[in-house]
C-alpha cells in the first residue's frame, strides 16, 4: 500500500514538473474593453452636423436649426457600406464644436428637434443605433467638449450640461463601444449670443476624472478616447500615419486632452505605466465634413490601402471618416473607393503561406509554448522563451521556394507589450538576406518587403523587455510587383 502511494505521489510530482508555467504578465496589460477594441482594427467615423449644410468645418454655434435638412437621410446606407467595406463599427459626431445635437437632447434647443428634418421628430442617433444593430456593427459617440453654442460654456455650469448630455447618449442608445473626447477647446463662438472669445484651462476646466467615471458607470465596456486616454490615445496627427515604433504604453498622468503632446503620441512611452494604445483618425476627404467641392478629391482605393498599412499595420486602429452629404447619404465616390479598397485588401491577405508550415526556434519555454504556436491559426496560443531569455529566433520552413512580400506579426498582448527590436530575413541562394529591421510589435504589425522567392523566413526577436511572447506570424504573396 505504502509503495503504491509513493509511486502515485511521484507520478503527480513528475506531471506537475512537466506543466510549464506561462510567463507572468510584464508591465501594463490591456483591460477586457481594450482587448475588444484591439480586435476591431478598422471602423468608420461619421462627421455630420449643421456644417454639412453650411459648408464649414467648424460651425460658430449660431446656425439656425432649420439649416439641418437632409433630404434622404439613411443610416442603413452608412451601415451597409461600413459592413461591406469590412468595418466593425461607426463613431458619429453626436455633437461637434457648434453644439448642434443630432439627437433631441432635453438640455438644449440647438438640436434636430428644432430642425425641419422629419418635422423636428427625427433622431439620427436612434436611426444609427437601429442600423448598426441590423448590420452587426458597434456604435460609438463623439461629444465635443468645446461647445460654441452654449451660453454657459467656460463656466462651471457647462460641466453639468455636458455630463447631462453624456448621460443621455449613454443611456438611450444601447451599447456604446467608444466615447470620443476630442482635444480642440476654447476660442471664439456664439455662446448664447455673447459672440466672444472664451478661454478655458485644458488641464483643469473639464474635471475629466469625474466625467470618465460617468462613462465607466453607465457603459463599463466602452473605451474612452482622447489625446491622453484614459483608454485609447490619439496618434498625434490626422494624416493617417501610425508610428513605426508604437508602444501601447503611456504615462497618461502627465498628460491631458488638448495639451501639446502630438510628438509623444505616435510612439507612446516605452516605459509608460498605463496601457493606452493609439487610434489613427483620418478622413477619406480633405475635410472632416462633406463639401461638394471635394467630391473629386476622395482618397483612391490604393491610397486607402496605404493608410491601412500605416495604421493597422503599425499597431494602431484605423478610424476612417466618411462624411455623409446633404442628402444624408455617403457619396457615391466615397462608396466606390471604400468597396474597391475592400477588394484590394482581401487580395493582399488571401492565402497565409506560413500557416501550418514547420516552425523551429532557437529555444522555447517548454511544452505548450512550441514555435508551432505562432502559425497554428489560434490567437490564444503562443511561442515563448524561458524567463530571463529575452531574445530568440523563429524560422518558418515553407517547404519549397515560394514567393512572398508581406509579413504579419502579433504579440500575445494579454501578457504585455515586450518586443523592442525584431529582424526579418529570408534564405536566398544559400544565405540569409535581411528584409526588415523593426522595433515594436504589440497587437499587430504588418510589413511589406519587395517580392522575393525563398524557402525559409526567419524572424529574430533580438531585443525584448522580458521573454518574447508571440502569438502569430503570417506570410503573404500580395498581388503586384
Ligand atoms: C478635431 C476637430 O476639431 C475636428 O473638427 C475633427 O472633429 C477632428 C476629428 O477632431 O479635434
Amino acid at each position: 500500500m505504502k509503495r503504491v502511494l509513493t509511486v502515485l505521489i511521484s507520478l503527480i510530482y513528475i506531471s506537475a514538473c512537466a506543466q510549464v508555467k506561462p510567463p507572468e504578465p510584464f508591465g501594463p496589460v490591456p483591460s477586457e474593453r481594450q482587448l475588444a477594441w484591439h480586435e476591431m482594427e478598422y471602423y468608420m467615423f461619421v462627421h455630420f452636423t449643421v456644417n454639412t449644410f453650411t459648408d464649414k468645418e467648424w460651425g460658430y454655434g449660431d446656425e439656425k436649426e432649420s439649416v439641418f435638412n437632409p433630404t434622404a437621410l439613411d443610416c442603413r446606407q452608412w451601415a451597409k457600406v461600413a459592413k461591406d467595406a469590412g468595418m466593425k463599427g461607426i463613431i458619429i459626431t453626436a455633437k461637434h464644436h457648434d453644439g448642434f445635437c443630432l439627437w433631441p437632447s432635453q438640455f438644449t434647443e440647438h438640436s434636430v428637434k428644432n430642425s425641419v428634418w422629419k418635422d423636428g421628430k427625427g433622431d439620427v442617433l436612434m436611426e444609427l443605433r437601429k442600423a448598426c444593430d441590423e448590420f452587426g456593427l458597434k456604435m460609438g459617440v463623439y461629444l465635443s467638449p468645446w461647445d460654441r453654442n452654449s451660453a454657459v460654456y467656460g463656466t462651471p455650469a457647462y460641466l453639468a450640461y455636458y455630463r447631462n448630455q453624456l448621460h443621455e447618449l449613454l443611456t438611450k442608445y444601447g451599447d456604446i463601444f467608444e466615447v470620443w473626447f476630442d482635444g480642440a477647446n476654447g476660442g471664439d463662438g456664439y455662446y448664447g449670443g455673447a459672440r466672444e472669445t472664451r478661454k478655458i484651462d485644458n488641464k483643469t476646466y473639464y474635471d475629466w476624472p469625474n466625467t470618465h467615471s460617468i462613462v465607466r458607470e453607465l457603459q463599463p465596456s466602452a473605451v474612452m478616447f482622447s489625446d491622453a486616454g484614459p483608454d485609447i490615445r490619439w496618434v498625434g496627427n490626422e494624416s493617417g500615419m501610425g508610428s513605426l515604433t508604437n508602444w501601447c504604453l503611456l504615462k497618461k498622468d502627465e498628460m491631458y486632452p488638448g495639451g501639446n503632446f502630438a510628438k509623444i503620441l505616435g510612439a507612446g512611452h516605452e516605459d509608460g505605466n498605463y496601457w493606452v494604445p493609439a487610434e489613427v483618425d483620418v478622413s477619406i476627404r480633405r475635410g472632416w465634413f462633406y463639401h461638394q467641392n471635394q467630391d473629386s478629391l476622395v482618397r483612391s482605393p490604393e491610397n486607402l490601402l496605404e493608410l491601412y498599412y500605416s495604421s493597422v499595420g503599425r499597431n494602431s486602429n484605423l478610424l476612417l471618416n466618411v462624411p455623409p452629404d446633404r442628402r444624408g447619404l455617403l457619396h457615391e465616390n466615397d462608396v466606390k473607393s471604400l468597396l474597391a479598397f475592400r477588394e484590394m485588401l482581401k487580395k493582399e491577405f488571401e492565402n497565409d503561406i506560413a500557416k501550418g508550415k514547420k516552425a523551429t526556434a532557437t529555444s522555447f519555454r517548454g511544452k505548450g509554448y512550441e514555435p508551432s504556436k505562432v502559425n497554428d491559426g489560434n490567437s490564444e496560443t503562443y511561442w515563448a522563451t524561458k524567463d530571463g531569455q529575452t531574445s530568440g529566433d523563429i524560422t518558418i520552413d515553407l517547404g519549397k521556394e515560394t514567393e512572398v512580400n508581406r509579413i504579419v506579426l502579433q504579440e500575445y498582448i494579454k501578457l504585455g507589450q515586450r518586443v523592442q527590436e525584431f529582424k526579418v530575413s529570408a534564405f536566398i541562394n544559400g544565405e540569409w538576406k535581411p528584409l526588415i529591421d523593426g522595433t515594436t510589435i504589440g497587437h499587430k504589425v504588418i510589413r511589406k518587403f519587395p517580392l522575393i522567392k525563398t524557402s525559409k523566413i526567419k524572424v529574430a526577436f533580438s531585443k525584448s523587455k522580458a521573454c518574447p511572447v508571440i502569438s502569430n506570424i503570417e506570410l503573404y504573396r500580395a498581388p503586384g510587383e
